[in-house]
Formats: C-alpha cells, sequence, structure tokens
C-alpha cells in the first residue's frame, strides 16, 4: 500500500487542520485525540509519512527513531504516568482496525484501562 499524503494526521502535520497540541520536537508530533478512550489519550506520530509500525522500523533513519521514543518519554515522565501506568498501542492493518494510515501510537491513561483485548 502507497502512503497517502492526504490523510489527516498528514494534513495536521502539515498545519492544515487544527490539533489540541501536546509537545513536539524535529521529527515526531503529540497531539490529543478527537475521541479520547481515556482520561489521558495522546497520539505521537513521526513527522514523515510512514503507514504503520514496519514500514517505520524498515525505513525511519535512527534520528526520527529516537525522536519518536523520547517525545513519548518526555509526556510519560511530565504527565507521571510512569507512577500510574499506561498503554501504547499502534493498530496496524486490517486485523488491528487501523483507521487512520499513518502510524500513530495511543498513549492511554488517567484511570485503569481494563483488559486489553475484549
Ligand atoms: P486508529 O483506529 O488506531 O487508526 O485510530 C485513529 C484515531 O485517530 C482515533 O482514535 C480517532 C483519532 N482521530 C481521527 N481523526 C482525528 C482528527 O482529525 N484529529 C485528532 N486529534 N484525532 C483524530
Amino acid at each position: 500500500m502507497k502512503y497517502d499524503d492526504d490523510n489527516i494526521f498528514a494534513k495536521i502535520i502539515r498545519k492544515q487542520l487544527p490539533c489540541d497540541l501536546i509537545k513536539e520536537n524535529n521529527n515526531a508530533l503529540a497531539f490529543k485525540d478527537i475521541s479520547p478512550r481515556a482520561p489521558i489519550h495522546i497520539l505521537v506520530v513521526p513527522k514523515k509519512g510512514y503507514i504503520n509500525y514496519h514500514d517505520f522500523i524498515s525505513d525511519a533513519s535512527i534520528e526520527e527513531i529516537n525522536d519518536l521514543n523520547e517525545l513519548m518519554k518526555n509526556i510519560i515522565l511530565e504527565m507521571k504516568l510512569d507512577h500510574t501506568g499506561y498503554r501504547i498501542i499502534t493498530n496496524t492493518g486490517n486485523d488491528g482496525n487501523q483507521d487512520v494510515k499513518h502510524l500513530h501510537f495511543h498513549l492511554l491513561g488517567g484511570k485503569n484501562l481494563g483488559l486489553m483485548v475484549k
């Protein structure tokens, strides 16, 4: 599958659509999910276009991978999620029920999230 430059997260990254920005660095952006499933529901995305995790890990530079992980880590520490716990999810493809075809990690917390898969 080819990456579609017109997906909603690509437009958010290009600032063609608004978002509730949490934090960003050179290669990654974090913003609030528009339909939160938990008191804390943040999406962490690479700025460059990758459809999913395996594309990212195959093709991204070390700087891009480091920046995404650094952004995730800083949010976890700043929101003290390391004290309370959290969940990171990335949905991929059909079985993963991926809706937006730009890699994103859901960072969820703020309550007990229950079982991982129902
Ligand atoms: P997924 O099923 O993993 O592809 O989840 C996509 C998520 O993206 C879903 O939780 C809702 C969120 N989302 C969809 N459109 C927008 C948008 O325009 N802005 C924001 N902030 N989030 C969006």
